[in-house]
C-alpha cells in the first residue's frame, strides 16, 4: 500500500522546509590525492553566493549559505551580506577553521601551549565579528584536535583545556548567537579525537549553557552507527542544533546526502518529523556539508536538496496512527510495515507538483541545465578558487 497523498499540514511543512548550503561546495575540491579543477568555479565568496543562489532559484528551499573563515575572507562582510540579499539568500552559519595552520599540529583549543590555545580562541572572536557583520546567528566549530599515539598527551588535561577555551568563546556570543559544536570519531587524529562523539559534544554544551548545541555530521560516524538514535537523544535534551548532511561509503568522503544510504536519511527524517523538529522554529538547522570532487557543483547541490526533500516527504507520509497502533499492540511487522510503506512510496511526482504550484519548474535539474548559467560562468570566470582543502 502506498500513500501518495500528503495532508495539508505535511504540504505546509514541505513548503516551509529550508536547507542551508555550504560555500565550499562550489569551489574546487578533491581527495588528498588530486583536485580535479572544474571550469567556471567561483573566484571569491561573492561568486560562491551567486552559485548558491542558483540552487535556491530552482528549488526555493535553499535560502542560506554557510561561510567558512578564512576560506571566505573578505574585507567587507556587510557588502557580502547585501550581495546575498540581492540574490534572495542570506548568510547562514559561520564555520571556524582550526585545521590549516602549522601552529595547530599538536592541537588548537587543546594544545599544551597556552599561546596556541589563545590563538584558537581569538580566531573564534574574529568569527563572532563576522557574525555581527553578516547577521549570522550560528558559530560552528569542528575540532580537528586529537592524538595519534597513546601517551602523546594527557587525555584528561586536553578536555580541561577544551572546556576552558570553549567557555571563553561562549562568553563572547551575543544573546541571539549559538555555538554549534561538531564531533567526529576519527581524522585527522587516529588514536583519539578530542571531540569524538555526540556524548562528548553534549557534555561540553551542557557545561557551557543553553546557547551551545550539537551539530550532527552524518559522515562522522562508524559504519553501522544508529544515527537516528542519536537524533532522538539530542532532541530529547533540546540540544540538536543542526545537521551537516552528506554521505560516506567508507570514510569522511562528504558525498551527496542520500547517495550512500537513502533509507538512513529517511529514518533520520522520521525521527525529526515525529519529534516536531521539522518546523522552521524548532532550532534544528538542516545544512549540507559536502564537496563535489568529480561532479558539477551546482547540479550536485540541487540534487542534494532534492534528496533531503524526498526523504522528508516520505517521513511526512508515515501513517502515524497505524504506526502507533501497531507499536502499542506489539505488532512488530505491522509497525515496521508502516515505516516501509512510506519509504517505498515514490514521492517524486508529488514534489514536482508542489514545485509547479510554487511557480517553479517541476524538474530543478533540467531547469538549471536549460538556463545557460553553467556556460555563462565558464565564459566569465577564469582561475576559480579551491574549496579550501588544497589551498
Ligand atoms: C571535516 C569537515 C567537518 C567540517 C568541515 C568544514 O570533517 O568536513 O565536517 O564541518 O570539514
Ligand atoms: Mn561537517
Ligand atoms: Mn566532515
Amino acid at each position: 500500500m502506498s500513500h501518495a497523498e500528503l495532508s495539508a499540514d505535511a504540504r505546509q511543512a514541505l513548503l516551509a522546509q529550508t536547507i542551508e548550503l555550504p560555500s565550499w561546495a562550489f569551489g574546487n575540491s578533491g581527495t588528498r590525492f588530486k583536485v580535479f579543477a572544474q571550469e567556471g568555479v567561483p573566484r571569491d565568496p561573492f561568486e560562491k553566493i551567486a552559485d548558491a543562489a542558483q540552487v535556491n532559484r530552482y528549488t526555493a528551499t535553499a535560502p542560506r549559505v554557510s561561510l567558512h573563515i578564512p576560506w571566505d575572507l573578505t574585507d567587507d562582510y556587510a557588502a557580502l551580506s547585501a550581495h546575498a540579499k540581492d540574490l534572495g539568500v542570506e548568510i547562514g552559519a559561520i564555520n571556524s577553521n582550526l585545521f590549516q595552520d602549522d601552529d595547530y599540529m599538536l592541537g588548537s583549543l587543546t594544545h599544551p601551549d597556552p599561546i596556541v590555545r589563545k590563538k584558537a580562541v581569538d580566531h573564534h572572536l574574529q568569527c563572532v565579528d563576522v557574525m555581527r557583520a553578516t547577521g549570522s546567528t550560528d558559530l560552528k566549530l569542528w575540532l580537528p584536535d586529537g592524538l595519534n599515539y597513546p601517551g602523546q598527551d594527557n587525555l584528561r588535561a586536553r578536555q580541561d583545556r577544551l572546556a576552558e577555551g570553549l567557555a571563553e568563546i561562549y562568553a563572547a556570543l551575543d544573546p541571539e548567537h549559538r555555538l554549534v559544536i561538531e564531533y567526529k570519531f576519527f581524522e585527522p587524529a587516529f588514536y583519539s579525537m578530542d571531540i569524538p562523539d555526540w556524548g562528548t559534544a553534549l557534555l561540553h554544551c551542557l557545561a557551557l549553557g543553553p546557547q551551545a548545541v550539537v551539530v550532527l555530521d552524518t559522515g562522522h560516524h562508524a559504519p553501522g552507527t544508529n544515527i537516528e538514535f542519536i537524533v532522538a537523544q539530542l532532541l530529547r535534551q533540546g540540544r540538536l542544533g543542526a545537521f551537516d548532511f552528506n554521505s560516506r561509503f567508507y570514510a569522511d568522503d562528504d558525498l551527496m546526502v542520500g547517495a550512500a544510504d537513502p533509507f538512513q536519511l529517511f529514518r533520520i527524517m522520521h525521527e525529526i518529523v515525529s519529534a516536531g523538529a521539522l518546523a522552521p522554529d524548532s532550532g534544528v538547522s538542516f545544512m549540507l556539508d559536502q564537496c563535489h570532487n568529480i561532479e558539477p557543483k551546482i547540479p550536485a547541490q540541487i540534487r542534494s536538496v532534492m534528496n533531503v526533500q524526498e526523504a522528508t516527504a516520505k517521513a511526512l507520509l508515515v501513517d502515524t496512527a497505524a504506526l502507533d497502533a501497531a507499536q502499542q499492540s506489539g505488532d512488530v511487522l505491522g509497525a515496521n510495515g508502516a515505516l516501509m510503506d512510506a519509504y517505498n512510496t515514490d514521492v517524486r511526482p508529488l514534489l514536482a507538483g508542489l514545485r509547479e504550484e510554487q511557480g517553479l519548474h517541476p524538474d530543478p535539474l533540467a531547469a538549471y541545465a536549460a538556463s545557460g548559467y553553467a556556460e555563462k560562468i565558464v565564459a566569465e570566470r577564469v582561475g576559480g578558487a579551491q574549496a579550501g582543502w588544497g589551498a
